[in-house]
């Protein structure tokens, strides 16, 4: 199937739902505002809330069912993509070959549009008007982007030398800094169209190797970045690429029954792990 032009049809409602949600740039306090969309737009990939959608397609509802579920994910993406470049985390100056928001703003601008980012994705979510499904998701999302997932994740490989603990715990590290929100962008997605039992277990398998598999692809395109925490610096990077093939042909094995409308979810996950950017 074509994913481009999916997403050429699917991304745009995602983008105009953020647009909507934003606080305007120009209303006061418009430094924190304008702080909170500089990494929104313009965006990167989106492929968290294209995820969301496509798993909502895959148990047989409209992607517009998801559209809170991908508006949510990509702002608690958005925040800690700010978080992690600031001088106390990764201290990073350059995102998408722009400013960071530190460097754009100021630091304490940038910690407080991330939260500021984090709260807004959760009220986005509660808004949605089926509340069980809702309910659900949310706490779903919160239990990923917790200590138990995205916040312990980057504790642990903000310590000194986490690679030298092996191969497990920085696969504990991908599966809880990189795949927590992936696979929570997945079940979410589904669950506010409707899925739930034995095809929210697969989704949520799915959607934790594909983030495994994302996050390893990504070690494989930074490979000559010597700072982060990277399973090639332990395995090699021939090694690195074969786990993330693997990874994905053992996600795309999970949803193997989930026929014809499960084809998005199936192209994006390929698109994650075989991307060059
Ligand atoms: C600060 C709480 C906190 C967490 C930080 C997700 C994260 C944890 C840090 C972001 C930096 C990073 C390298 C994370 C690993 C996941 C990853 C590869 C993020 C980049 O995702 P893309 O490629 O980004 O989807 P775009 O630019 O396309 O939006």
């Amino acid at each position: 199937m074509d994913v481009q032009a999916w997403l050429a049809e699917r991304i745009p409602p995602v983008d105009a739902a953020l647009e909507a949600w934003l606080p305007a740039a120009h209303a006061p306090p418009a430094s924190l505002h304008a702080a909170m969309r500089h990494l929104v737009f313009p965006g990167g990939k989106r492929l968290r809330p294209a995820l969301a959608l496509a798993a909502a397609e895959a148990v047989g509802g409209p992607a517009s069912a998801a559209l809170p579920m991908a508006t949510a994910v990509e702002l608690v993406h958005i925040y800690s993509l700010i978080h992690d470049d600031l001088p106390c985390m990764d201290d990073d100056t350059l995102r998408r070959g722009r400013p960071t928001v530190h460097v754009a703003f100021d630091e304490a601008t940038a910690v407080l549009a991330g939260d500021a980012l984090q709260s807004l994705a959760f009220q986005v979510l509660l808004s949605g008007t089926e509340t069980d499904r809702v309910a659900g998701a949310a706490r779903d999302l919160a239990e990923a982007i917790g200590a138990a997932g995205l916040v312990g994740g980057q504790v642990d490989d903000l310590a000194p030398n986490p690679m030298s603990a092996g191969t497990e715990h920085v696969l504990s590290i991908h599966a809880r800094k990189t795949a927590a929100l992936i696979r929570v962008a997945v079940v979410g997605g589904a669950r506010l169209a409707g899925g739930e039992g034995e095809r929210l277990a697969e989704l949520a398998a799915f959607g934790h190797a594909v983030g495994l598999a994302f996050q390893i692809a990504d070690d494989c395109l930074d490979a000559q970045d010597e700072d982060g925490c990277s399973l090639v610096a332990i395995e090699g990077i021939e090694a690195c690429r074969e786990r993330a093939e693997a990874l994905l042909e053992t996600a795309l094995a999970q949803i193997e029954g989930a026929g014809e409308g499960a084809e998005p979810l199936r192209a994006l996950a390929r698109f994650a792990v075989r991307r060059d950017r």
